[in-house]
């Protein structure tokens, strides 16, 4: 990639809706945490698929388990959280939406509870030290668990909701799409909804998923994550676009995460084209970039490489990502006047 476009990329500001938090971790910081745990013997190859290396979903999902080994303790998340969202700031991004599955570990004596309020004390100190970043955070739900879980972690955000000073916006659901049925947890994700907590849903990651998209659809969600497979061209179907087109439910796009999660053939075939051509809002985003070795000024600049967009297009994307975030109007009205205070003379 040549080095003046880069920086072009990477001067725009940027807002990053779409990011796991222990898939961000930096090769930096999986350094320390790898050093703090000798005993662990894990090597660092093993916690990142580098560039040109492709893996399936699932042995996606074994790079998380490996993580999470090393992110276990109060000490550790709160390590990981401030360094991501100080990466995110180092990369451009204004706005970023960070979310997290609470874990126990009961080796470390950490409690769900103590999980979050560690992520949110990371929020806490970064915004002390001033870093030029607004962080917001989705309690994440592993689908994986079942629905029992699910709805403890909803009861959970719905108490930091309305104690965390505006910080915790949303509910995520996401983990390994293979397991489990969204139906079962309809139940927890009504009562995220019904208590003001916005929902931000991974939906047709693979294939099988349609019938599942349909149910979510009609929560409905206030975003969706991938939805890699709700277009006919790619399995899904002409109703399932009509609803996400009627009801304008923002897409989170994550490039390099699905093409090396292979879910996606090749960055070509990305379904951001299809999306982006409908003129539907799509906001470019990492997923995890730790684990993709991406970061989201590289997604800025694999999209406008990939699909012919113009700098302008580029800037135009960024500033619509403002208004499918989930902060406050007052916030989206200070983001909007940032952006246009940094607006590159070139456009
Ligand atoms: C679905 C994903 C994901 O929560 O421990 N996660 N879920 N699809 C993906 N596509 C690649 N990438 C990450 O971060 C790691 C967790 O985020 C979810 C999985 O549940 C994973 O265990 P946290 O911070």
């Amino acid at each position: 990639m040549d080095t003046e476009a880069d920086l072009f990329y990477r001067q725009i500001p940027k807002v990053e809706l779409h990011a796991h938090l222990n898939g961000s971790v930096s090769f930096a910081t999986m350094d320390k945490l790898i050093a703090r745990k000798p005993q662990l013997n894990i090597e660092s190859s093993r916690t990142a698929i580098h560039s040109g290396q492709h893996r399936t979903l699932s042995e996606c999902f074994q790079v998380f388990k490996v993580i999470h080994q090393l992110v276990d303790s109060e000490e550790d998340i709160l390590m990981v959280a401030k360094s991501v969202i100080e990466e995110f700031a180092a990369d451009g991004v204004k706005y970023l939406e960070l979310r997290s599955t609470p874990r126990e570990e009961t080796k470390t004596g950490l409690s769900k509870r103590r999980y979050i309020e560690t992520v949110l004390e990371a929020i806490h100190q970064c915004k002390q030290e001033d870093v030029d970043i607004d962080v917001r955070f989705l309690v994440a739900v592993d689908r994986r668990n079942g629905p029992e879980v699910a709805m403890e972690t909803v009861k959970l955000a719905e108490d930091f909701m309305s104690s965390s000073d505006g910080v915790v916006v949303g509910l995520d659901l996401s983990g390994d799409p293979t397991v489990g049925h969204g139906k079962d947890l309809l139940p927890a994700l009504q009562r995220a909804r019904n208590c003001g907590l916005k929902l931000a849903l991974h939906m047709s990651e693979i294939p099988s998923q349609k019938e599942e998209s349909e149910l979510l659809l009609d929560l409905p969600p206030d975003r969706i994550g991938h939805g890699t497979f709700l277009h006919p061209g790619a399995g899904g179907s002409d109703s399932l676009v009509d609803k996400v087109c009627k009801l304008n439910i923002p897409l989170e796009l994550c490039l390099t995460s699905n093409v090396k999660g292979q879910t996606v053939p090749s960055y070509d075939k990305h379904h951001f084209q299809y999306w982006y051509e409908l003129q539907h809002p799509c906001v470019l985003c990492t997923d995890d970039k730790g684990v993709f070795c991406t970061d989201l000024s590289q997604e800025y600049h694999l999209a406008a490489s990939t699909f012919g967009l113009t700098q302008d297009a580029v800037w135009s994307l960024s500033q619509q990502a403002i208004q499918c975030s989930f902060a406050p109007e007052a916030v989206k009205q200070k983001l909007e006047q940032r952006w246009a205070e940094l607006r590159p003379h070139v456009l």
